[in-house]
């Protein structure tokens, strides 16, 4: 068994390490994060961004599978287009985010079609910590397409947030996300209606 001993933010980066609970734990390492609430801002696809609230979106190091893009367009619904613009997309997408510790985490799901402006030509699925948290997605069915959408969740995790990104039909894409400790910020630079869910650990059904 292993426990996050002690937590380092360098460069609005978290980094854990885990040692043997027989270890020395670094308690005062442990209470100062408590101070400070988790915040992780991710610019999927993209590079660092600083958005017009002053707020640091890091580069995507972490994503996995599909490629990252970027097209030029008029996003609507935001004055973020950086961040909108610049994508992760791909049949099989993952994210696997290092938290300081178990728990539920908000997170915010930023996207933008670049591509389809009518509904059915791009489906995909959302899965947190292997919990569907977006079925049959469909961008442009929303937002007619090219305009930014922010979708809203509270997941329990086990210290590590996965997140799957699956395309039914053509690529899943992914522009930016967002995990919390704490109360919920306004999604970031759009007017689009959020729709909120939530999954906890109880709630599972196994099996499916
Ligand atoms: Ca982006």
């Amino acid at each position: 068994m292993t426990r996050f001993s002690s937590v380092e933010r360098l460069e609005g980066r978290v980094l854990l390490h885990a040692l043997d609970v027989a270890g020395a734990i670094d308690v005062d390492a442990v209470a100062a994060d408590d101070a400070a609430p988790f915040h992780l801002r991710l610019n999927a696809g993209g590079r660092t961004y600083v958005d017009s609230s002053g707020y640091t979106w890091e580069r995507d190091r972490i994503g996995r599978g599909g490629r990252k893009g970027r097209r030029v367009y008029d996003v609507g619904g935001t004055g973020e287009e950086p961040l909108f613009a610049t994508y992760r997309t791909g049949k099989l997408i993952r994210y696997t985010i290092p938290l300081p510790a178990p728990g539920v985490y908000g997170v915010n799901l930023l996207f933008a079609d670049p591509k389809f402006a009518e509904p059915g030509r791009r489906l995909f699925r959302v899965l947190a910590e292997d919990e569907p948290v977006l079925t049959d997605f469909d961008i442009a069915a929303s937002t007619g397409g090219r305009a930014a959408l922010v979708r809203s969740f509270a997941v329990a995790t086990d210290g590590v947030m996965d997140l799957v990104f699956h395309g039914t039909v053509g690529k899943a894409i992914v522009s930016g996300i967002e995990v919390f400790q704490g109360d919920s910020l306004p999604p970031v630079g759009t007017s689009c209606t959020c729709s909120a869910g939530s999954i906890t650990k109880r709630s599972r059904r196994r099996g499916r």
